[in-house]
């Protein structure tokens, strides 16, 4: 006689992808798409795999919460977020992974930018995550292309060439 699953860990299993890509880019609304499709293009010119999700820390926080904790499981190596005004979904997303999180300030009409950037960057100690410039999205996607690069050097991908790789 067995016993149900623990509903978090069913959930968890029920995520899994063995074809997730390397980077998640996710974002707090599609008014974002605009800056953040720079991260998406920097990955492709590289040949990174990366998939692309809308979500926001306010609006939808329970799928916020079951795509962070998924997302190690399923693959991913890095968690690109960009968000504007009361930016959480950095923040949000890290509290719930172990993975590396890359926050992406959204500029913004009324304050300019400022009000994302420090939402993103006056993280408690103990939950970094890490922000690139306003509107850096580029950037964000070069530094989560050094972080692989970390992952490779130590288990090289065999099916993947140098040049491949964009490294
Ligand atoms: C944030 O609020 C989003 O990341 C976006 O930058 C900002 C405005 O969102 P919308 O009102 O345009 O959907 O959550």
């Amino acid at each position: 006689m067995g016993t149900a699953p623990d509903p978090e860990v069913q959930q968890l299993l029920d995520g899994l992808d063995l074809d997730a890509p390397l980077v998640g880019i996710l974002m707090g609304s599609q008014s974002d798409e605009g800056v953040m499709q720079e991260a998406s293009q920097e990955l492709t010119e590289r040949g990174i795999s990366h998939e692309v999700n809308v979500l926001s820390a306010h609006r939808n926080p329970d799928a916020v919460r079951d795509y962070a904790l998924a997302a190690e499981a399923r693959g991913i190596k890095v968690i690109i977020a960009g968000a504007g005004k009361a930016a959480a979904l950095p923040g949000v997303v890290a509290s719930y992974t172990a993975l590396p999180v890359i926050g992406v300030p959204i500029r913004t009409s009324d304050l300019g930018g400022l009000d994302s950037l420090l939402s993103i960057v006056q993280m408690p100690s103990g939950v970094p995550v890490a922000c690139v410039a306003i509107n850096g999205a580029r950037n964000a996607a070069v530094l989560a292309a050094k972080m692989l690069r970390l992952c490779w050097l130590q288990n090289p991908p065999s099916a993947l060439g140098e040049d491949e790789s964009g490294l």
